[in-house]
């Protein structure tokens, strides 16, 4: 089961030459993904080759090869995790119950739901990042972009699979709509705010797959508890990819920290900005810009639609079976934040109404051992200087916090005080416009831009000099 066939039109794991009917249905999509991709995936890059790694079995050890391709030519497919012999229903209403392996009807539309949220972010994600391969710090990290890059591709894949073989046709109308609506498009924009947030330098690309990708993570593990089997394995496969993605975010991040703060203690001070680096204060606002945007990702503290998709058994909590308790959550109770008189204070809902909330904490933990790791590299160059998520309640646009306003530390404050010092918290137009002049495009092998250190090491082996991307 787990070996993918690569004689297919699309590779896959899923036996879809014995489902014609399915089968055509998505070699009729292929060539619009393929459509897609040419007009709104990475700029000029169809004649590159490119080392990137395929996919080819899925179970945990060397499930992937790796060779040069050009992007266009690379083998997007479906590949499913292994099936869990005897899997059962983990948590929810129907907890015990063996795990569906078809849509269980009276929850169609919040699995679709779900899925087409999840399939959304995937392309919008793509199309974000399309110009970055124009302004690369070096040709290993142009690999890693277009690595990133083909594997939300694939991603897409992976929910088109689900909409197209569980949802008949309002399932492929909705793989359709995938490739219809584009990141910061006025008229049909991404469902997720956070993905209509053009990523125009890399600094920016970092933070996305530090904080944004980081999501994923986070969302595809609690997708991968779900009831229905399918969607779980797909998800289980998609964490494999995500794993390198989240590589990309905190060694980029880490590398540029290394570099700004290496030049701060040479040249004694952190305006780094005259000697070519970007100064540790500057590298502050990106996250304090990134991790605000992303926790609005996780929706309302207060959410009965996550409490319903958790009862139905169809998304669970993060690690949902390391969890100890009743796996019901209709009698536990969940501190969330709230705003009373003025102040963040923490007050007691139920724990089924915050599983939003508390993934979004699982989230920010997270995040946090990453900026502890990047204060190491700051305090080992003996630099006085501290990385610091913000406060939850700062710059946020879903929930609690959403008509008000609040500094770094989550003191409410009045919006003509949060506009005079906006540009001082996050980066403003001079900021941008001061990164995007340090990305000047450096694609010759080994040869790395002046405002980020070199990765500690090649990819699969291979010299941090190798040609990653022979472009042409
Ligand atoms: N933007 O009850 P609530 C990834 C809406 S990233 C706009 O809290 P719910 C990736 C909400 O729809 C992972 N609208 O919502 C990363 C609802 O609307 P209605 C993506 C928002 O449903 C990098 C209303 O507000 N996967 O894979 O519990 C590169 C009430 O809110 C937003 C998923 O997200 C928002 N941020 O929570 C590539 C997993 N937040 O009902 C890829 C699937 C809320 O009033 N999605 N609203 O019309 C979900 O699990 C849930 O839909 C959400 C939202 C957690 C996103
Ligand atoms: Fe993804
Ligand atoms: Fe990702």
């Amino acid at each position: 089961m787990s070996t993918i066939d690569y004689s297919e039109k699309i590779p896959n794991n899923v036996n879809l030459s014995e489902d014609r009917r399915l089968q055509r249905a998505l070699e009729k999509w292929q060539p619009a993904f393929l459509g897609w991709w040419d007009q709104m995936g990475p700029e000029s890059s169809s004649n590159h080759e490119v080392f990137l790694r395929t996919a080819i079995d899925v179970s945990a050890k060397g499930w992937a090869h790796f060779d040069m391709v050009k992007m266009p030519d690379y083998r997007w497919g479906i590949f499913l995790a292994d099936k869990e012999k005897d899997r059962k229903i983990g948590f929810g209403n129907h907890m015990g119950q063996d795990v569906w392996q078809e849509v269980p009807g009276e929850y169609r539309s919040e699995l679709r739901r779900l899925i087409v949220t999840q399939g959304d972010t995937e392309p919008a994600s793509v199309e974000q990042q399309r110009y970055l391969g124009l302004s690369c710090p070096s040709n290993y990290d142009l690999r890693s972009l277009f690595q990133v890059n083909v594997e939300e591709g694939r991603h897409l894949w992976a929910m088109v699979y689900l909409l197209h073989a569980y949802f008949g046709r309002d399932g492929r109308e909705e793989a359709e709509e995938m490739l219809l609506r584009h990141s910061g498009d006025v008229d049909k924009p991404r469902i997720l705010e956070a993905f209509n947030v053009p990523t125009e330098d890399w600094l920016s690309f970092f933070m996305f797959t530090f904080f944004q990708d980081r999501d994923g993570k986070f969302q595809l593990t609690s997708l991968a508890e779900s009831g229905f089997d399918p969607l779980s394995r797909s998800c289980r496969f998609m964490l494999t990819e995500e794993a390198h993605h989240m590589f990309v975010g905190e060694s980029g991040v880490g590398r540029v920290v290394e570099r700004s703060a290496q030049l701060s203690a040479e040249h004694d001070t952190l305006e780094v900005g005259r000697h070519g680096g970007i100064p540790l204060a500057m590298i502050q606002k990106w996250i304090n810009f990134h991790f605000s945007i992303c926790l609005d990702l996780f929706g309302q503290e207060k959410s009965t639609n996550a409490a319903n998709f958790y009862s139905m058994g169809l998304k669970g909590r993060y690690n949902e079976n390391k969890i100890e308790d009743d796996h019901l959550l209709n009698n536990d109770g969940f501190l969330v934040p709230d705003l009373q008189n003025g102040k963040v204070i923490m007050s007691e809902i139920s724990a089924l109404t915050a599983i939003n909330e508390r993934l979004r904490n699982d989230y920010r933990d997270d995040c946090q051992k990453g900026v502890d790791r990047w204060n190491r590299i700051i305090e080992k160059a003996n630099v006085d200087f501290k990385l610091t998520l913000p406060h939850i309640a700062f710059n946020r646009n879903i929930g609690t916090f959403q008509d008000n306003d609040f500094d770094l530390e989550g003191n409410l404050i009045s919006a003509e005080e949060f506009a005079a010092n906006k540009d001082t918290w996050m980066p403003n137009s001079k900021d941008r416009e001061f990164v995007k002049s340090l990305m000047q495009r450096v694609v010759e092998p080994g040869k790395m831009a002046g405002w980020i250190a070199p990765p500690s090491r090649g990819i699969q082996g291979k010299d941090i000099e190798y040609e990653y991307v022979i472009l042409q």
